[in-house]
């Protein structure tokens, strides 16, 4: 019977669909439905499992799941205080669900420095990486956990400052709330445990990985394709957002133009356009590429 490879996934929540979202790119079909612990995989010997996100890092630890896509957040704090080292490492960054860990404060108050922190409650729900940043930088503070709604414990008296996840601002805006210090920037991340696999999910996994390195690789990388004058192609190149040798093609009915395609690997912002229009690119075109394998 063929060995089923298993992906712990979060089955609710902010990083849910984008994970959906990624596997299905890769070319993995299945249905989410709402009451299941497992997807089955039709089309490949995979599983999803769907679990809340902190119980991941230590499924894929201890054997309950082969990968698994969390929050580097969650990975960092279940390491710290998990009683057990965990085995479960990061594999890829994956580029989405991207946040930071921050230490916040109500605006107007002179709590703007982490000097400032000693003797004082700073609310969290990630009180692993607070301890650990607390020691390194030797201040002594009572942290008040909480599981949710971290943002109000100042408001409600119960902490002086919090140390929460941050994405736009808004809710620390909402809150009047004031960031004075990052303690972690996170990713959505892909993970695995050290643990050897066996040759059949072996080769399963790695064609998984080189899909998944495909797909996040061709989400900024796209095809350009404009009209240059020639003697100015090589200066063109230098202002194409990582690409190497593009492909220069004489234009039919012009001694002076080229066609110039290339692929860019880096993100292609307008003022990237702008540049290459003032060295008299025409007709610029930066076209989507939908896979890639090298
Ligand atoms: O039920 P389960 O345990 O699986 O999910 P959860 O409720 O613990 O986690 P969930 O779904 O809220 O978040 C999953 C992961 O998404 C987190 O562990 C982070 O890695 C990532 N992520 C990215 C975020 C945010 N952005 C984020 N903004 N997690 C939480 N937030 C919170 C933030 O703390 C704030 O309260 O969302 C609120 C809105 O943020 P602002 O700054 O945009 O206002
Ligand atoms: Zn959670």
């Amino acid at each position: 019977m063929t060995e089923r490879l298993r992906i712990a996934l979060q089955k609710k929540g902010r990083l849910a669909e984008d994970s959906f979202k990624l596997l299905r790119k890769c070319g993995l079909r299945f249905t989410i439905r709402g009451d299941g612990l497992l997807a089955r995989v039709k089309n490949m010997p995979i599983d999803l499992l769907l679990v809340r996100d902190d119980d991941i890092p230590s499924f894929v630890a201890n054997n309950a799941a082969d990968i698994g896509i969390v929050g580097e957040n969650v990975l960092v704090e279940e390491q710290l205080v998990s009683n057990d080292k965990l085995d479960a490492n990061i594999k890829m960054r994956l580029g989405f669900s991207k946040c930071k860990l921050c230490l916040a404060s109500p605006e107007n108050n002179e709590l703007d420095n982490i000097i400032k922190l000693s003797n004082t409650r700073i609310a969290t729900s990630y009180p692993g990486v607070l301890k650990k940043f607390l020691d390194e930088e030797k201040i002594k503070a009572k942290l008040v956990e909480m599981k949710g709604a971290v943002e109000l414990a100042p408001s409600i008296g119960i902490a002086d400052s919090i140390c929460d996840l941050v994405s736009s601002g808004a809710t620390l805006e909402a809150n009047g709330l004031k960031v004075f210090r990052t303690i972690l920037e996170s990713e959505a991340v892909l993970i695995q445990s050290k643990r050897s696999l066996s040759a059949e999910k072996g080769i399963l996994l790695k064609k998984v990985f080189r899909r998944i390195d495909g797909v996040i690789k061709s989400s900024e990388t796209k095809y350009v394709m404009l009209n240059a004058p020639r003697e100015k192609v090589d200066e063109i190149t230098e202002l194409l957002p990582g690409s190497d040798s593009p492909t220069i093609v004489p234009l039919a009915g012009s001694d002076n133009l080229v066609a110039l395609q290339a692929v860019c690997t880096e993100k292609i912002l307008w003022e990237n356009l702008e540049e290459l229009k003032l060295l008299g690119a025409r007709a610029i075109l930066v076209l989507p590429i939908e896979k890639m394998m090298s």
